[in-house]
């Protein structure tokens, strides 16, 4: 039997690896898209780079000819778009970028697709921040969106273009609405990254303070070794369709500090409100403390998904509680030299 083909863009990001791993595993050719960068940006997939059946390709979602070019040499059978502008704060700095990346960029895959070989199975990676301010307390594919963010409004767009390719030229078009999930490989400028790398540092005498913005946001986090399962099982259903992927359970940024020191064994003690609340340890000393310029503009008070769909129809579940996942986090950060 011939070998499936995937091209993976974004393959050089956290979920690029976990994705390329499950895909070799299942002895797919994959071939990843990198993007130019002035230092070396295949620090996470390194370990593929040597493999037959990983190829690596530059590339880049603003360059349309790219895109182009690279579908119709490569002829793949499902192609995954996880390239993105992907931070929530630096999208209300770059916003333009973002739009043209995380919404444009999506749409030049799907017209790729359509001109070359509408055979072609295509999973574009949603967000839960598309869902952004809402009134219900936990959310699935009917909810409606409400972003806050020109990253959260570029993934709108994003969404439902590849709603509307399917429906219009019959692509297998999918959508994940992923919740936010987490792993070693996180990149360092995400909160439960900026923790553990923090704490542990700080227990080790070589940070002095984790600085934080808003303590009191509640997200849903999960393993994104979980969460790239789920994004291969929705290209291998019968028909396409739009899948919530969570836990279903929450907590804040401060119950995950907590949680972490906990794993670390730093103890920690809460004082002070707002902008002046802050963390010490035994000795009174000062380890976390709040800095305004990590607020953003606007913010996404709580999520937390309802995966019921996913798990009846991929049959998905996740493996990893949170604990696990921290554990994990803080296993990585502790055998850094
Ligand atoms: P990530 O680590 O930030 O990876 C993003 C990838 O996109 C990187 O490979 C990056 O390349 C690439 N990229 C950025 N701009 C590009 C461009 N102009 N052209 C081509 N590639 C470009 O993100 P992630 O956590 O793996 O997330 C994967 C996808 O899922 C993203 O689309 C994200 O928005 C979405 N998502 C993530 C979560 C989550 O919690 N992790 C939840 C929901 C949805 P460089 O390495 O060169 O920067
Ligand atoms: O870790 P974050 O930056 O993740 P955020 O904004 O939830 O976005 C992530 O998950 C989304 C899925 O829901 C993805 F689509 C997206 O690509 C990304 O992977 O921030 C989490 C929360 C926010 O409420 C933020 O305001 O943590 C709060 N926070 C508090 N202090 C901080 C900080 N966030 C960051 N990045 N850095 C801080 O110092």
């Amino acid at each position: 039997m011939n070998k499936k083909i995937a091209i993976i863009f974004g393959v050089t990001g956290q979920d690029g690896y976990y994705l390329t791993k499950l895909l070799l595993e299942k002895k797919y050719i994959v071939h990843g898209v990198k993007r130019r960068s002035s230092s070396v940006p295949t620090k996470r997939i390194s370990s593929f780079l040597n493999q037959k059946n990983f190829i690596i390709h530059y590339g880049d979602l603003t360059d349309t000819s790219s895109i182009y070019n690279l579908i119709n040499t490569i002829k793949p059978d499902e192609i995954y778009n996880l390239a993105a502008q992907s931070h929530v704060g630096v999208s209300f700095y770059t916003p333009i970028f973002t739009a043209n990346v995380n919404a444009i960029g999506v749409l030049a895959i799907l017209e790729a697709i359509r001109s070359i070989n509408n055979k072609i199975k295509f999973y574009q990676a949603g967000t839960s921040e598309m869902f952004g301010k809402t009134d219900h307390k936990i959310q699935s594919e009917k909810t409606n969106f409400n972003p806050q963010s020109p990253y959260g409004a570029a993934k709108v767009f994003a969404h439902q273009i590849t709603q509307n390719y399917r429906d219009a030229y019959k692509i297998f078009a999918s959508n994940g609405i992923l919740f936010n999930h987490e792993s070693p490989l996180r990149g360092d400028n995400f909160v439960t990254k900026k923790i553990v790398n923090s704490l542990t540092n700080i227990k080790k005498g070589k940070q002095k303070k984790l600085v934080l913005g808003n303590l009191y946001s509640r997200r849903d986090w999960g393993h994104a070794a979980d969460y790239v399962d789920a994004i291969y099982k929705i290209l291998q259903q019968k028909k396409p369709g739009d899948y919530v992927i969570a836990t279903g359970k929450d907590c804040t940024i401060k119950e995950f500090v907590n949680k972490t020191a906990k794993i670390i064994n730093l103890k920690i003690k809460w004082k002070g409100k707002g902008l002046n609340e802050i963390a010490v340890d035994e000795n009174n000393k000062t380890v976390v403390c709040i800095d305004k310029k990590y607020f953003r503009p606007l913010e996404v008070d709580y999520l937390k998904g309802d995966a019921s769909k996913a798990k009846k129809y991929l049959k998905w579940k996740t493996n990893h509680t949170l604990d696990d996942l921290i554990k994990e986090m803080v296993q990585y950060e502790l055998e850094l030299p």
